[in-house]
């Protein structure tokens, strides 16, 4: 760097649907920056991204990687983002930290669709984004007019393309910039060779160049006269165009390439040098003013072995020093990630990602050394819950305590204690979000848990009243035991839960015995005749006798019990089933198969229509067993390319009978002799 050029390090996140080849092509551009001596690849566990034992095991990404780079004498930080729906939280979370983002897809329009949730998130907010269209060495991806189209379909903001591909038979060998109008051949490991345009693409050329003028003249009108009066403008024009609209994302430029075979690699790490916002334009987008204390903004909530808790931040104002004291306590480390390799460092400044150590008190998404800011996204709701349990009772505290480290690291995990089945319910974004969490628990903290489908809350009522005498006798020796109770017991109305009344009268039960009675009922409560808590009755005591040595609490409570497992088989038991409210989200194409999972799971629509601010998408609104939630997640997603997703609320208790219902409670009976 020379004091001529001025600059401050950048930041680039890689997002994409699953697969798509972002940890790849964070490979490559490291290779190209000379970064890292030699290309890894993900299905050989080489690479510098996906490098925890989580993400090796399953060869996909699991959590953020962050490695840092120079290229032409430049530092950029690069985020690499994890392509499972069920990781988004971590994406989400990165792309507020950055200047651009990439969003890596492969040439295949069928999978646009899969592209659309980030899309929005980067339009909602206003973050300047550039495609990648990936995977071009692959025989057949002949289809990347198609591709762009159905890209384009579900961006807000126009596609524009940078360049267009010179084949060879159906692959793509090279490209024309339509800026430069310069032509590459590509070289597999190396920067592509300059080479003049093909003859038989000129034309093409200039009507890609002429409709990315266009474009950019939609949002300048000096380049608009130009061109209605013919005049070529000049390339700096161009160029100050392309990163202004890019900036304000009012446009999003594309490009293409190949990661694994090293294809425009060079071309996009141009383009984002060129074109990507500066951190001090990227702090005013996010609110944060230029004066004032330093600021930093943290992403993500790491627990590393040797180092402790570690806040992965991005600078936006100021900088930071090792030693340093904060509001959240001292400074007691700083990380640097050159090549994605962790380091100290003793600084971080505007613009840089580092690794803050120790700020126990600081959570994501908090600012370091002031306030403001972006509102931070919210964590994703839960979809998917398992019972994890540890394989070794006395690990039961520890277990409680390394997962709420996990929620820490990732908001988008929810701890649930369920008190009524003694069960610790993990819920997250899907099977395999959760089972992540399982593998860390064992490879970090040495846990071994096993895992569960989780209880499903049902409740059981009663139908019909009864009247019944509870007595309880007994003489051993000394001091005998004595309760004596009559009680009614009625249903009530739904919702209304367990009420007791005394309606004794002339003291037949004294005074100082009735709490103990109602204490028996409850007891009994907590697990009815079918292994679930009782709801919606009333019992009334209304009279009884007692014995003036041998009465106490506890025989009043044991009558009451009897009284109970007497009279409740009486009233016409009958099972309550937790309905809930969903609200499944999906691309209106699959709106039918969205209601046929409903219909498939015991469920009754209630209506579907457009999902507000979501062109093309609708909103199928359901009543839905809460039994029948459990892997619907998995379906939805398998049936609509991963995009379907659904929000829910428990909305009433339902009766349910029949050959469902005694399936409950068989079960139900075998894991308590089981428990
Ligand atoms: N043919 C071809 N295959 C590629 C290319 N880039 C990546 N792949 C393959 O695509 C698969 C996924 O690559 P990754 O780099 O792990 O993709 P990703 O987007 O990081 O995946 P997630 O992070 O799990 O979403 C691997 O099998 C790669 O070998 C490419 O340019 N061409
Ligand atoms: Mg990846």
């Amino acid at each position: 760097m020379t004091a001529k050029t001025p600059f401050r390090p950048r930041a680039a996140a890689l997002v994409g649907p699953f697969a798509s080849g972002k940890t790849s092509l964070l490979e490559a551009m490291l290779l190209r920056a000379g970064a890292i001596p030699r290309q890894g690849k993900v299905k050989d566990g080489t690479t510098v991204g996906d490098s925890s034992p989580e993400a090796r095991a399953r060869a996909m990404s699991v959590e953020l990687n962050i490695a840092s780079a120079e290229y032409l004498g430049e530092k950029w930080t690069f985020i690499d983002c994890p392509g499972s729906v069920e990781f988004h939280q971590d994406t989400y979370n990165a792309l507020m930290a950055v200047d651009a983002a990439i969003v890596v897809c492969e040439p295949d329009p069928a999978r646009a669709v899969m592209v659309a949730p980030l899309l929005k998130f980067l339009d909602e907010r206003k973050i300047p984004h550039l495609l990648f269209i990936n995977k071009v060495d692959a025989a057949g991806s002949t289809r990347l007019k198609e591709t762009l189209e159905a890209l384009q379909a579900v961006s807000e903001r126009p596609l524009v393309l940078r360049e267009i591909p010179i084949r060879d038979g159906d692959q793509v060998v090279g490209f024309v910039d339509l800026v430069s109008e310069r032509a590459y051949r590509y070289r597999p490991g190396q920067p592509s060779d300059l080479i003049r345009i093909p003859e038989p693409l000129r034309q093409e050329e200039r009507e890609a160049r002429q409709s990315l003028l266009e474009r950019l003249a939609d949002f300048d009108d000096h380049l608009l006269e130009e061109l209605l009066e013919d005049v070529q403008p000049p390339a700096d024009e161009i160029y100050g165009d392309l990163s202004k609209d890019l900036a304000e994302d009012l446009i999003v430029p594309v490009f293409f390439g190949s990661a694994e075979t090293d294809g425009g690699i060079t071309r996009l790490l141009k383009a984002l040098r060129h074109d990507a916002p500066d951190p001090e334009a990227t702090a005013r987008r996010l609110g944060f003013a230029a004066d004032g204390a330093p600021v930093a903004r943290i992403f993500k909530t790491v627990h590393a072995a040797h180092t402790g808790k570690l806040s992965f931040a991005r600078v936006f104002r100021g900088e930071f020093s090792e030693n340093q004291t904060l509001d959240s306590g001292r400074l007691a480390g700083l990380y640097a990630y050159p090549a994605g390799a962790q380091v100290k460092a003793a600084k971080a400044a505007i613009g840089d990602v580092a690794a803050f150590g120790r700020l126990d008190a600081a959570a994501t998404g908090e600012v370091i050394g002031g306030d403001g800011g972006e509102p931070w996204p919210k964590p994703l709701e839960p979809l998917f819950g398992l019972v994890m349990k540890a394989e070794k009772k006395s690990d039961d505290v520890k277990l409680t305590g390394a997962i709420a480290k996990l929620v820490e690291e990732d908001p988008s995990y929810h701890l649930e204690h369920s008190a009524e089945f003694a069960e610790i319910v993990l819920w997250g974004q899907g099977e395999i979000h959760l089972l992540v969490a399982a593998d860390r628990l064992k490879n970090r903290y040495n846990l071994q848990v096993g895992t569960a489908r989780p209880t499903v809350p049902y409740k059981e009522t009663i139908r019909k009243p009864t009247s019944v005498h509870g007595r309880h006798k007994k003489q051993s020796g000394g001091h005998g035991q004595f309760g004596d109770i009559h009680i009614d017991i009625a249903p009530q109305p739904r919702g209304s839960g367990f009420v007791f009344v005394d309606k004794i009268v002339g003291g037949t039960v004294p005074r100082q015995y009735i709490p103990a009675v109602e204490e028996g009922v409850r007891d009994f409560l907590a697990q009815g005749p079918f292994g679930f808590p009782v709801v919606d009755l009333a019992v009334t005591l209304t009279s009884g006798s007692y014995h003036s040595v041998d009465s106490s609490d506890m025989a009043f409570k044991t009558a009451a019990r009897i009284a109970m497992a007497e009279g409740m088989p009486k009233c016409e038991p009958v099972l309550l089933e937790p309905i809930l409210k969903v609200e499944i989200s999906v691309p209106s194409d699959f709106t039918s198969k969205a209601q046929r999972i409903i219909s498939g799971r015991r469920g009754q629509i209630l209506g579907y229509d457009a999902k507000p601010g979501w062109p093309g998408w609708d909103a199928v609104a359901a009543y839905l067993p809460q039994a029948e939630m459990g892997d619907l997640i998995v379906e939805l997603r398998s049936l609509t390319m991963g995009v379907g997703t659904f929000s829910w609320q428990f909305d009433h208790l339902q009766e349910i009978s029949g050959r469902t219902a005694e399936k409950v409670v068989e079960d139900r009976k075998a894991a308590l002799e089981n428990a």
